[in-house]
């Protein structure tokens, strides 16, 4: 089982998406292991975009993602990252095929409701920025076996 980092950004908090969007990832077979609703700091937000650092559209991306409240998610479930990817649909909104959340809920470029990791080396580096160990919670769930890889 994979675990990902998924962010509901601040759009999708002020928008109210945060159900609908949930639901996305749950009715996909995720398992909710770890939420948060938080405000992003200056620095974590320039830790987690630190690979973005000096683009054009940086210091837009920082300010955005500490503008107001996000809800940060640890999913866990067979090919969480890549799944979860899936579900987003493409970075912009206006490019996202319909069916994902991108593609459902927005059209900005910049203002598109959510992050997800995108490599298992990703993963584990941003759900330690954004969880302690003991706020993840393993646990059974009645459906595990439906979910699983097999
Ligand atoms: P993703 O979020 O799909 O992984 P990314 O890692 O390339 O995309 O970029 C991080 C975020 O930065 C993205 O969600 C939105 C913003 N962004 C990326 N490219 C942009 C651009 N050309 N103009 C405005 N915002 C951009
Ligand atoms: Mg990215």
């Amino acid at each position: 089982m994979d675990r990902t980092l998924i962010l509901l950004k601040p759009d999708a908090v002020q928008r109210r998406l945060v159900g609908p969007i949930i639901e996305r990832f749950e009715r996909k077979g995720l398992k909710v292991i770890g939420m948060r609703l938080m405000k992003i700091s200056d620095q974590l937000a320039a830790t987690h975009y630190e690979a973005h650092q000096g683009k054009p559209f940086y210091a837009g991306l920082v300010q955005f993602m500490t503008s107001g409240p996000v809800v940060a998610l640890a999913l866990e479930g067979n090919q969480a990252i890549t799944v979860c990817r899936k579900l987003m649909g493409e970075t912009f909104g206006c490019d996202a095929t319909a069916g994902t959340i991108r593609g459902d809920f927005g059209i900005s470029n910049g203002f598109n409701l959510v992050h997800g990791s995108d490599s298992p080396e990703a993963a584990q580096r941003e759900l330690e920025l954004f969880f302690e160990a003991d706020d993840l919670h393993s646990y059974p769930l009645v459906d595990d076996c439906w979910n699983a890889a097999e």
